[in-house]
């Protein structure tokens, strides 16, 4: 058989296809899927942000990886394969979310973690005996996944990252997370228990892919202190560099950000989301403790780390003050860089039901109305400014030149790759008036 897989890319506020030129990260997802297709069948991979879909090129069975992001897309995608008489399976965050939606446009819906159902249901394809859904428990045990085929992916389409010649590789060396943010998927999904890979198999997947620049999308890296030191340890000869997501609390860690530097850590994701305490109650996220942000920043930094702040705006009483405040902090604390974020109520999650029960949706289906310029998801009685407009002025505010010179003023070597970051942020920026992406 001949199997495409294909992550969609989505519509940005305009209606238009997102089409960054170059994206930062090739999809991992799809990278283990055809690591998992067995050699007597042919395997190739379309990431949609960089590449077109050619619809015309004959094909057996399309597999095709879902966000509510990128849902809308992804939909329109299957129904034009499925008009092919091509077998179209959904996998992924939104498809497991929502099968019986998912199932209006596909033949067959995976549900979460798909490395034991997708080589049956490929088994299955061959046979031409089809189950609807594949829904396999999730493994207690990460030992022996499979490489991803990073021989897959063109080099060309992703961000280079400075000294090196390949992009920038995805490794998940866990999955799951203790926490329960009202906003967020990944719990729901991956489970609160967290499962390791085997620090050998994490080492060798590096070592034979050549990669000098890795991230490591697991949801904290540092979510168990003894498995991060070890990991750590076992990264450090590779002579790598690398951005993993740490939380907020972080900073009580300071051995540990030390072992990391000295590893190879040059970047760290960090979800502060908001510097109100209300907010972050209100978000289920009471870990974070924004009165401590600027040490985490400041430890970091003393290790050569650089700091990529995630903040979200869009509570009712988040307002331009609110933007002022939080860019005023970034800036004097010299955040390396920033990403601003709408506030989004994915379907599945704790905010999603609260916001839809209270009739705060602006639709409730709002993944299929992404691009029709939507300038909040969520209203709010009274409401002076859309979550929009307060993401636009964060991005105005924190990528012009000045407040990069403020931060940066001559970069050193460690502080290359968020610069970099920064000047295509701004570019962006500058492409969407400021606007969120999609
Ligand atoms: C790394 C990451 C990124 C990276 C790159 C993603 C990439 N290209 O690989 C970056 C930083 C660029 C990124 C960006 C964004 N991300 Co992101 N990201 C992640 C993260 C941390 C890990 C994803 C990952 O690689 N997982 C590892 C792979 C192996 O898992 P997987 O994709 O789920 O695939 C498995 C199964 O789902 C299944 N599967 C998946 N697809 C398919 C398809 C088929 C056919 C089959 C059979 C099976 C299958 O099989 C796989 C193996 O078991 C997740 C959180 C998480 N823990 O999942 C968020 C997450 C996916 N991101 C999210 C979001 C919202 C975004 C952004 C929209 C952020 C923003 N607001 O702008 C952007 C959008 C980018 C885009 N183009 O769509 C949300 C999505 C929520 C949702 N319900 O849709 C998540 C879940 C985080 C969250 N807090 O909720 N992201
Ligand atoms: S936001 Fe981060 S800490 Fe909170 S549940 Fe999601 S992955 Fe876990």
């Amino acid at each position: 058989m001949k199997i495409k897989l294909i992550c969609p890319t989505f519509y940005d506020p305009e209606g238009n296809l997102f089409h960054p030129g170059k994206a930062m990260l090739p999809p991992l997802s799809l990278l283990y899927l055809a690591a998992l297709v067995p050699p007597k069948h042919k395997v190739s991979i379309v990431d949609e942000t960089v590449q077109p879909v050619d619809f015309v090129d004959p094909v057996d069975v399309v597999g095709i990886t879902t966000t509510s992001i990128n849902i809308r897309r992804a939909y329109e995608i299957a129904d034009e394969y499925r008009r092919r008489n091509v077998t179209v399976v959904l996998g992924g965050i939104h498809a497991t979310t929502l099968p019986q939606e998912a199932l209006e446009h596909a033949d067959v819906v995976v549900l979460g973690e798909a490395d034991d159902s997708w080589p049956t249901l490929l088994d299955d394809a061959a046979r031409g005996d089809l189950q609807t859904i594949y829904d396999q428990p999730r493994r207690e045990d990460l030992t022996g996944l499979p490489h991803p085929r990073y021989d897959l992916i063109e080099p060309k389409h992703y961000l280079i990252p400075p000294f090196s010649k390949l992009p920038i590789l995805p490794v998940q060396t866990a999955r799951g997370c203790p926490h329960n943010c009202d906003f967020c998927s990944v719990t729901k999904f991956w489970g609160k228990k967290i499962r390791f890979r085997p620090i050998e198999e994490i080492v060798e997947e590096i070592q034979l892919s050549q990669a000098r620049v890795v991230f490591f999308t697991d949801d904290n890296f540092f979510a168990s202190l003894t498995r991060a030191r070890e990991l750590c340890d076992a990264l450090k000869p590779l002579h790598i560099r690398f951005i993993c997501q740490i939380d907020a609390t972080s900073y009580k860690r300071e051995e540990l950000i030390h072992a990391a530097a000295d590893a190879g850590c040059r970047l760290a994701f960090v979800g502060f989301e908001s510097l109100n305490t209300r907010a972050l109650a209100d978000l289920n996220k009471q870990f974070n403790k924004p009165d401590e942000y600027a040490s985490l920043i400041r430890i970091l930094h003393e290790n050569e780390i650089g700091i990529y702040a995630s903040i979200m705006f869009g509570l009712e009483y988040d307002d331009q003050a609110t933007v002022d405040t939080t860019v005023k902090f970034l800036i004097e604390n010299k955040a390396d860089i920033a990403a601003f974020f709408r506030l989004v109520p994915f379907p599945g999650t704790g905010l999603y039901e609260r916001l839809k029960d209270n009739h705060q949706l602006v639709h409730d289906e709002w993944w299929l109305h992404l691009g029709t310029g939507l300038k909040s998801l969520v209203r709010y009685e009274g409401e002076t400014v859309t979550a929009d407009a307060l993401v636009k002025q964060a991005n105005q505010q924190f990528f012009n030149f000045g407040s990069i010179l403020r931060r940066y003023g001559f970069p050193r070597r460690w502080q290359l790759l968020p610069f970099i970051m920064n000047l295509s942020s701004r570019k962006k920026m500058i492409k969407s008036k400021g606007s969120c992406s999609f």
